[in-house]
């Protein structure tokens, strides 16, 4: 998880199909911001999440960075929903960070010779590097949420055309492999959901809704010799990690590593395996992008359909607790479902399927003093109740904008316009008042993290656009 490039490159082209704001709209400030921090985080291949903090392709990044680039520049988006996935491993998994060969190792920590072992080749029995067409491009071994078909199916709705079904054209087997992959290979339990293998898989990654898994996982401190973390050298530590987790993530990613990202028997030997709700619903959203994306370039959509349906069932079986009324993940190694109640509980709300009854319970959570949304301020990352609510710790309490993006989607949905208006105006308002930054302070709105953030600069784009047909 960490960072420093101060690198820039200026070769950010401003792509001449629309940097103008929706006519009518009141926010051309806003828009033209927004336009620049993605122009600015353009590399020429692909879009970096930050320039300061994330100075290589990050994999849900690249799905709602397309979210906003189709706004402005189509080509763009899939420019780097390809740079992404021509970085897939052959069983499917699309690696949660591709990493820039122009960016040295300083620049980020865990980088590729950690990822890799010190190897050169971008996956476990990748022929040798004289062998590959291109230049290498080296990866991490996890995953991230699945939101790339939504962001390939939103950037054809914006702009369709010959490119965009050539485009989708060339995505969408590539998009099938990380759906079979993510529903065979991280299907631990066989009951139709996905485990993650690392929080960091989660894009949540120190929510604590991973505590309780986490505590079983030795906070070997040694860890911290070997690996020196950058984060907290260029971050205040007060919004980091502890030194204990970092310790156990590390641990994690080498457990997993070590054994060559391999998935077989997993229940039998990895330390950290968890069923995420939010993970999941972004599958079954995925699974329902698929479909749509089917019918255009001449596919078969049933089977989509059916496996969107199989995933939605088995999150309200699994994850679902009647008496907190939200999703919470499952720990499979213990079989118990974490108490904490985090904002990854809500996101099955992205799911047009989901059963009325737990619909209604995840509005309420959305409007409850836990979550409680205003026109001043949307969703935080966990519970505000909670005694352990931290308004700066990463992912722990802060204000997200992706995740209230998906939230806001979802209420529309499902025909609560009103609250999603709600939250649309507290979104914009944030960015208004404090910039484009990565996350909010719960409570003073003020920006904390990375300045000029990619997804959120994207996602207020489609705010501001307000599309009138959700996709
Ligand atoms: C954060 O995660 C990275 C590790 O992947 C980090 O902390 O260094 C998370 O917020 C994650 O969701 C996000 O994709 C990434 C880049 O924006 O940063």
């Amino acid at each position: 998880m960490f960072h420093l490039a101060k690198h820039a490159r200026a070769d950010g082209p401003t792509d001449p199909t629309g940097t103008s704001a929706p006519a009518g709209d009141l926010d051309e400030a806003l828009w033209r911001g927004a336009a620049a921090v993605l122009d600015a985080n353009w590399t020429g291949t692909h879009t970096v999440p930050s320039r300061t903090l994330y100075p290589h392709q990050w994999s849900w990044d690249a799905a709602f960075i397309s979210v906003g680039l189709a706004h402005i520049a189509p080509d763009r988006a899939w420019r780097d929903l390809r740079s992404l996935f021509e970085a897939q491993w052959p069983d499917g998994r699309v690696p949660h960070i591709v990493f820039d060969p122009n960016v040295t190792e300083r620049d980020y920590f865990p980088g590729p010779t950690f990822w890799g072992g010190g190897g050169t080749q971008p996956y476990p029995g990748a022929p040798p590097t004289g062998a590959q067409r291109g230049p290498v491009r080296l990866s991490s071994g996890i995953v991230q949420p699945p939101v790339h078909a939504l962001g390939a199916w939103l950037t054809w709705l914006r702009r369709p055309g010959e490119t965009a079904v050539a485009e989708l054209r060339w995505l969408y087997p590539r998009l099938v492999a990380q759906q079979e992959y993510l529903a065979t290979a991280r299907d631990v339990d066989g009951a139709g959901l996905s485990a993650i293998v690392h929080p960091w898989e989660s894009g949540l990654d120190n929510s604590p809704a991973w505590d309780q898994a986490l505590a079983a996982v030795p906070a070997d401190l040694a860890v911290l010799h070997r690996y020196a973390r950058r984060d907290t050298q260029v971050v205040s530590s007060t919004h980091r990690p502890t030194d204990e987790d970092y310790a156990r993530y590390l641990t994690i990613a080498l457990s997993y590593r070590d054994r060559g990202y391999r998935d077989a028997d997993l229940a039998g030997r990895h330390p950290f395996l968890v069923e995420c709700p939010g993970f999941n619903a972004l599958r079954g959203a995925a699974e329902r992008a698929l479909a749509r994306i089917a019918e255009v370039v001449g596919a078969d959509p049933a089977p989509h359909r059916a496996r969107a349906a199989t995933i939605t069932r088995a999150l309200v079986d699994r994850l679902f607790d009647p008496e907190s009324g939200l999703f919470h993940v499952r720990d499979l190694r213990t079989g118990r479902r974490s108490p904490a109640r985090c904002v990854n509980g809500l996101l099955p709300l992205v799911l047009p399927d989901l059963p009325q009854a737990q619909v209604s319970s995840l509005v309420a959570a959305v409007s409850s003093p836990r979550f409680g949304v205003s026109e001043r301020m949307p969703v935080p990352s966990y519970d505000r109740l909670a005694a352990d609510f931290d308004p700066y710790r990463y992912w722990r309490g802060p204000v997200w904008f992706n995740i209230n993006w998906l939230l806001w989607r979802g209420l529309r949905t499902h025909g609560h316009d009103a609250l999603a208006d709600t939250l649309r105006t507290a979104l914009l308002g944030l960015v208004r008042d404090a910039g484009y930054h990565e996350y909010f302070h719960p409570d003073s709105g003020a920006g904390i993290g990375s300045p000029a953030f990619s997804w959120t600069a994207a996602l207020a784009l489609d705010l501001l656009a307000k599309p009138d047909d959700l996709g």
